[in-house]
């Protein structure tokens, strides 16, 4: 390690410690300081295993940073960081909260970037299934080898110079777990290493791994540089006009450039967990997947694990922090984004969440909504384009009962904020990321290495018409076929302008690493390998008539779960329908609920589900065609049956 000296110094926002780096430093072996003539000014490269070291020094090649920093995890470290972003003008204090700070990114980079998001095979068919003629493809974005190529002598040579390189070695997953993989991300963002310290297992620990198997996921990341040369916004460089993100699965590599948001940037999340990992999973037999985990005990202490995917946005983090309102429920989180999944050698489906943190979405988080966030998240935490008030603390929709009398807001712009103004105060994709071990209700188990055992699997979307609360598949393949017909309104998640009903398989759409059709064969297969879960579809998002949500949702959802585990334990608590299985009448438990129009809500318009057939076989036939199971269209054909019978 280089000497590092600590000074204690008085800063604008209280006591900080300083870190001077050593401007000549010696490694502990004293062997080796600098990698291709560049100065390493932060960790040990002698102890580098020679597949990481090679990384790093095609990377200094080909970025030209001025200097490189090895992360090593520790809090000295994380502290210069957040003295560099300060200085930098990055980030700023919340001196309301313990440890909390306040990004604000040039308003040209605010969410994932889909139509940039890119993924390399030698055939186009490995990535996405062809579209009929004519049609354009919405399953993903495949890339030839040598595009990709040219895509990074494009964008990447000399763009770190005058900056700092960090290698940041993560590991997804508990350290100890055999579901666990580990990855390098080289980036020139410190805000990244920031947010991959809370949202990955970061640290040395990681490298003396690497030194054992010698096998890691390669991502490579910059913020980039305008071709202009004129970095705009200093505070937050990036650029927008050049941004991609891609990805090779058949090298296990990863790509970014030119954003610094989410998950454009903190590589271990989307593009590593849910794209790379995809293939692997695939590879290997096991399931990765844009899921919540909980934890759900019944007043008798039985406990079930559930997992959920919706879209980016529609209430993942929120049911997986659920604070439930009928009585005697306990709900614990596991995760709240991203499930790996695999069978144990006595055929159960597992789960671990392979990330460390929360990057959750701000508005509409409160203590109304999600009491148990508001408790997590104001220590420790790094929030993004939220509204700043003026005793220190955040601000955005939703908060409206927490803020102190007289205070005055500044939106995510750093403009003067009123509720007269008209805009949203906070961005609406601005989000907190904060450690998962801060969570008041994290489970007991949520670091087991073994993961924790499945239960059911919950399929949702915002439906504003037409789709009920809740109802069960028929078996596997139904539910299989549920997941690939599902669809829902965008939000702001990414670039997406308006409400539309999009179609999003599995609430996977933006994160599929490989061809969808042979992703729906994979999951097909599952049923084969073990005990498959039951498979149920929600909806917490229909509205009546007169435009008003006909649920109240948040706590209140418990009582879908309750169902769940009591069709999970066998009761036949149920009435069939054309879509499946919902509750009768009475089967629901509303009790000291409002008045809910029960019939409104489970309402099945037949009109409706026979149009919603007819843009699902489109879908199917002009995305996919022939890449999808036979089974599939076998199942909407069932299902249009059932309809027009019923
Ligand atoms: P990503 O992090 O983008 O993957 O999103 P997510 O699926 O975790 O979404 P999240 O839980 O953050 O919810 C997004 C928005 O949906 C927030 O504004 C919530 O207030 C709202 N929301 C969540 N659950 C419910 C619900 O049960 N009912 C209603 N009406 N809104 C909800
Ligand atoms: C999502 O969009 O699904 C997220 C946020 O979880 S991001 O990390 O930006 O992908
Ligand atoms: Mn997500």
């Amino acid at each position: 390690m280089p000497e590092i000296i600590e000074q204690p110094k008085e800063t604008p926002f209280g006591n900080c410690t300083t870190l001077q780096r050593n401007k000549n430093p010696q490694t502990s072996c004293g062997l080796y300081s600098h990698i291709r003539g560049t100065n390493v000014s932060y960790g040990n490269v002698s102890s580098l295993a020679p597949s990481v070291k090679s990384f790093i020094e095609e990377s200094v090649a080909l970025c030209q940073p001025d200097e490189v920093h090895i992360c090593d995890g520790s809090e000295m470290e994380n502290k210069m960081l957040l003295r560099k972003m300060l200085d930098e003008g990055t980030i700023f204090p919340l001196p309301k909260y313990e440890n909390c700070w306040l990004a604000r990114t040039n308003p040209a980079d605010v969410a994932r970037v889909e139509s940039r998001t890119l993924i390399c095979t030698e055939q186009r068919e490995e990535t996405i299934p062809t579209p009929k003629e004519g049609v354009q493809g919405t399953l993903g974005n495949w890339i030839s080898p040598s595009d990709f190529d040219r895509a990074i002598q494009e964008r990447f040579p000399g763009c770190m110079k005058g900056r700092t390189m960090y290698v940041v070695p993560f590991s997804m997953g508990p350290l100890a777990s055999s579901f666990s993989k580990i990855g390098i991300e080289i980036t020139d963002s410190p805000y990244v290493v920031a947010s991959m310290r809370i949202m990955a297992r970061v640290g040395t620990s990681v490298l003396e791994l690497i030194r054992k198997q010698e096998e890691f996921v390669r991502a490579l990341h910059s913020v980039g540089t305008p071709s202009s040369g004129v970095v705009e916004n200093p505070s937050w460089p990036c650029d927008p006009e050049r941004t991609i993100i891609l990805h090779k699965p058949s090298e296990n590599l990863i790509v970014s450039y030119g954003s610094g948001y989410g998950g454009n940037s903190l590589l271990g999340k989307k593009c590593f967990a849910l794209r790379i990992g995809s293939t692997i999973a695939k590879r290997e037999g096991w399931l990765a997947e844009h899921m919540l985990i909980l934890g759900i005990t019944k007043p008798n202490g039985e406990k079930k694990y559930i997992t959920a995917a919706f879209p980016s946005a529609c209430g993942k983090t929120n049911l997986a922090m659920l604070n439930p309102s009928l009585p005697g429920y306990k709900v614990e989180c596991v995760g709240d984004d991203i499930a790996w999944m695999k069978f144990d050698n006595e055929g159960v489906l597992r789960a671990i969440n392979p990330e460390n943190g929360f990057f959750g979405v701000a508005p509409g988080t409160s203590e109304e909504t999600n009491p148990i966030a508001m408790a997590t998240i104001f220590k420790n935490t790094i929030f993004t384009n939220v509204a700043y008030t003026s005793d220190g603390g955040v601000y955005w929709e939703g908060m409206e009962s927490s803020l102190a009398p007289g205070v005055q807001i500044t939106d995510w712009l750093g403009r003067p904020w009123t509720k007269e103004s008209g805009k949203p105060a906070a961005h609406p994709n601005s989000r907190f990321c904060t450690p998962a071990g801060q969570c008041p209700i994290i489970d007991s188990h949520w670091e087991d290495p073994q993961g924790v055992p499945i239960s059911a699997i919950l399929f949702g979307g915002r439906r504003p018409a037409g789709v009920p609360l809740i109802y069960e598949s028929r078996s596997w393949t139904h539910g299989v076929f549920v997941g690939a017909a599902m669809r829902s309104e965008s939000t702001a998640a990414a670039e997406h302008k308006g409400k539309i009903i999009m179609h999003d398989p599995f609430a996977m759409r933006p994160f599929f690493g490989y061809n969808f059709g042979h992703y729906v064969q994979h999951w097909l297969s599952i049923e084969n390998q073990g005990k498959v879960p039951k498979i149920f579809h929600v909806n917490w998002f229909r509205k009546s008539s007169n435009g008003k949500l006909l649920w109240p949702g948040y706590g209140e959802n418990s009582r879908v779960l309750e169902w769940v585990l009591r069709r999970c334990s066998g009761e036949r608590c149920y009435t069939d329908t054309a879509i499946g299985r919902i509750p009768a009448k009475g089967d629901l438990n509303l009790d000291g609920m409002q008045q809910v129009d029960y019939e409104e809500l489970f309402s099945l318009p037949k009109q409706f589900w026979l149009e919603e057939v007819s843009q699902i076989r489109n879908y199917f036939g002009t995305q996919i065609g022939s890449d999808l199971p036979l089974e599939i269209y076998n199942e909407l054909d069932e299902l249009q049956e059932r309809i027009l019978k019923s």
